[in-house]
């Protein structure tokens, strides 16, 4: 920060201190020079992070987050942030929090708040520069939705949208059993697991959209349909915020 302030100053005083024809002139040039472009790199993170697109994809297991998420990023650039993906990445590399995180996702429950708000916070960290996050299947509590809140504010940014998608029980159960014939994922394989994965949505995630609503940034799209079509509802809600 000093840094920057002295860029600054060596700026302003070029423009004070020095004669076209003085004998200073080049080396009073060469440090303007320098200032404006170490202030321009200062600024830019900034003026970034004020005009990060973020956004959420919401809806219960199986209504498409996962899906849509690879088109939207094919087509905006987003940074995807899936917290699913996380946490069977840290299953398949044997570490201990996906160890804990194992046993739970097996039951259909969710993985505590602390550690996903974690994996947010690196994730978050070790991304500075992008255009936006596309945040999938998180937050999925209230208190998620709090720090997710936090931490945007701290980087001086926030959620422009949450695209909530609709999609019946019935196609929800569906859906995941029939990937459950291919993914290998051990929570789409059992009906019972499923009716607990959507009962924990019904019971802890539901309310994230209404704390987002009261922000009037919820946008409810159905998500039943052909792929295609439910892209261009996604994508028209975000061009219009873009
Ligand atoms: P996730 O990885 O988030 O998985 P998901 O909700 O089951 O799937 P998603 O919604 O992305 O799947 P998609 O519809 O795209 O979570 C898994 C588990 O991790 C959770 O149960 C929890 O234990 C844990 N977890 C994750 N995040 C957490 C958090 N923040 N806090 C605590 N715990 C957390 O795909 C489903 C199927 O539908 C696919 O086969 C797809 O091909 C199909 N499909 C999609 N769109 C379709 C369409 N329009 N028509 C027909 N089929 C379609």
């Amino acid at each position: 920060m000093v840094c920057h302030i002295l860029d600054i100053c060596w700026v302003l005083h070029f423009f004070t201190m020095y004669e076209a024809d003085s004998p200073s002139f080049m080396q009073g040039f060469g440090r303007f020079v320098n200032g404006i472009i170490r202030t321009v790199h200062y600024i830019c993170p900034y003026l970034r992070l004020v005009t990060m697109f973020n956004l959420i994809l919401f809806g219960p297991p199986g209504s498409g987050k996962g899906t849509q998420s690879e088109k939207l990023i094919a087509r905006y650039g987003f940074k995807h942030l899936s917290t699913g993906d996380i946490l069977r990445n840290e299953i398949k590399n044997g570490t201990a929090l996906g160890l804990e995180a194992k046993n739970l996702m097996d039951q259909g429950q969710l993985v505590p708040d602390a550690v996903v708000i974690g994996m947010i916070r690196t994730a978050l960290e070790q991304n500075p520069g992008v255009n936006g996050f596309l945040f999938d299947g998180f937050p999925r509590t209230n208190t998620q939705a709090e720090a997710l809140d936090a931490l945007l504010t701290e980087k001086n940014t926030s959620i422009k949208v949450v695209l909530a998608l609709q999609v019946s029980k019935t196609e929800l159960i569906k859906r995941l059993l029939n990937r459950g014939l291919t993914s290998g994922r051990t929570d789409d394989v059992n009906e019972s697991v499923i009716g607990s994965r959507i009962e924990e949505y019904e019971r802890k995630t539901a309310a994230v959209a209404d704390h987002y609503k009261k922000l009037d940034k919820v946008v409810y799209i159905p998500g039943e349909g052909g792929l295609e079509q439910i892209f261009t509802s996604l994508s028209k809600e975000i061009d219009e915020r873009s």
